[in-house]
């Protein structure tokens, strides 16, 4: 009979991004081939990078080993060869050094000096963590965890061996160290208390769904408050200014997401060119109706007549499908350049979004702080420049979560990196602003 993972579709899934896109195959799960090491041996040994899954009652952790699984009594020191993971909390952490032994007992993770990180225990069913590493994996509770049980599976498909580990527990170092960043992010000399980044673009680009994706990055679960799809005009009718709670009882972050309708080439369908000026001023209320055939007007019940320097967008994402910049119409680029006179007219600053990248995971730079030359020099990239006169630096890629929540770092460290980087120029704007300007408006 095949034995099947306790893993569900979705944490299987997560588990294999969190790998950096490997296939598994199961090899050994406790209640089925027994529950002692030689059980566990005779199915894990000589079997090349594995993954051992532990489930408890709340959560699902485990640690990853590079090498074979080591034989009874052997020792194994070995520099960036193992690191342990938590799925709940979407953590890996790297241990260097560690070294990895086998008894009858029990499989043991121990540092230079011997002290105990991470010790399986089948008979007994149970786990014992230090509290240090406990830490570092977001889980709570005693040192000694007992499991409902325990998996072991073959990892195939790591494209490079070397620095692997580094690699993989690196992306999840990074996106934590952008999650903090944000999280800790503060407006320019506290001008305005949130940021405002408009998403604007052709129907259909992704504007909704990087709202969407962000949101569910600081949530920790996947999130569609903003409805997306396809369609040949325009899904989102309403005018939309987001903001986001940093976890579910959360505070709200200082920034806001504001959605518009999709730009239409046609005259009378999309978004009206004419609702721009009024949106980037900070006129436009929250949940407008957009009317394509004519713009909002001061008579509005809910126009904001004398919007102030919070109410006013700070920072303009010309959202592109990455897939079909070259299809581009003539007029669409012409009202981008419309656009763009009214956007420098206001100070505001601009960047471009392009979203849909298949390769996402090959943007990065392998330290995650730069985009790759290969990235930057696509066609795509250079004639978004052209076109728009907007400097490469400010010209963006994310693959946004679009169909299911596979949490993914390389993903997260995209749209965060991306987020980051609006509210840098945001806040050059902001600093740029003449005194006048700033202290009439705030005053
Ligand atoms: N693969 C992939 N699909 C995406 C991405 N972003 C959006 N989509 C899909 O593209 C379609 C349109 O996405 P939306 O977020 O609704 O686009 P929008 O710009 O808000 O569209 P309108 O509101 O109609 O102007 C949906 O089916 C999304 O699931 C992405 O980065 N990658
Ligand atoms: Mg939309």
């Amino acid at each position: 009979m095949a034995v099947t993972t306790r893993l569900t579709w979705n944490e299987e899934k997560s588990l294999q991004k969190l790998l950096g896109n490997v296939s598994l195959s199961l090899l050994y799960q406790s209640s089925v081939h027994g529950r002692s090491m030689t059980d566990m041996l005779a199915r894990c040994s000589c079997q090349g990078s594995t993954i051992t899954v532990i489930y408890s009652r709340d959560n699902i952790f485990g640690a990853f080993l590079l090498e074979h699984y080591p034989k009874i009594d052997q020792d194994i020191r070995k520099k960036n060869s193992s690191f342990f993971f938590s799925l709940q909390n979407n953590k890996t952490t790297a241990f260097l050094n560690t070294s990895l032994k086998i008894t009858d007992e029990e499989l043991a993770f121990q540092s230079s000096n011997c002290e105990e990180w991470f010790a399986l225990a089948p008979k007994k069913c149970d786990v014992r963590i230090l509290g240090s590493l406990r830490t570092e994996l977001g889980m709570t509770g005693y040192r000694a965890i007992s499991y409902r049980e325990c998996e072991v599976f073959r990892v195939e498909g790591i494209a490079n061996k070397a620095n692997y580990v580094s690699r993989i527990t690196g992306a999840t170092e990074y996106r934590n160290m952008l999650l903090a960043d944000l999280r800790a992010y503060k407006p320019y000399a506290d001008l305005v208390s949130e940021i405002r980044i408009l998403l604007l673009g052709p129907v259909g680009s992704g504007k909704s769904s990087f709202f969407n994706s962000v949101k569910s990055i600081f949530q920790g679960h996947v999130t569609r408050q903003a409805t997306v799809g396809s369609d040949v005009t325009s899904i989102t009718e309403m005018y939309r200014i987001y903001s986001i709670k940093d976890g579910k009882e959360g505070k709200s972050l200082p920034f806001m997401l504001c959605d518009s309708m999709g730009l239409d080439e046609k005259d009378g369908v999309g978004l009206c060119m004419g609702d721009i000026p009024h949106i980037l001023k900070g006129c436009m209320p929250d949940r407008y109706q957009f009317n394509p055939k004519q713009p909002i007007t001061p008579r509005h019940p809910n126009f904001i007549i004398s919007p102030s320097l919070k109410d006013r967008i700070h920072c303009v994402a010309y959202v592109l499908d990455i897939n079909s910049i070259n299809d581009l119409s003539s007029k669409m680029v012409a009202n981008f350049k419309q656009v763009q006179k009214e956007v420098l007219n206001c100070g505001i600053a601009q960047v471009v979004l392009l979203t849909k990248v298949k390769n996402y995971h090959d943007v990065l730079q392998d330290n995650f702080l730069n985009m790759k030359k290969s990235m930057t020099s696509q066609s795509q990239v250079t004639n978004v420049h052209k076109m728009l006169n907007i400097p490469i630096s400010n010209i963006l890629m994310v693959e946004n979560y679009a169909s299911v929540w596979e949490p993914d770092p390389v993903k997260d460290i995209l749209i965060l990196s991306v987020l980051r980087q609006m509210l840098r120029a945001a806040d050059n704007s902001l600093e740029d602003l003449p005194l006048e300007e700033t202290g009439e408006i705030l005053g």
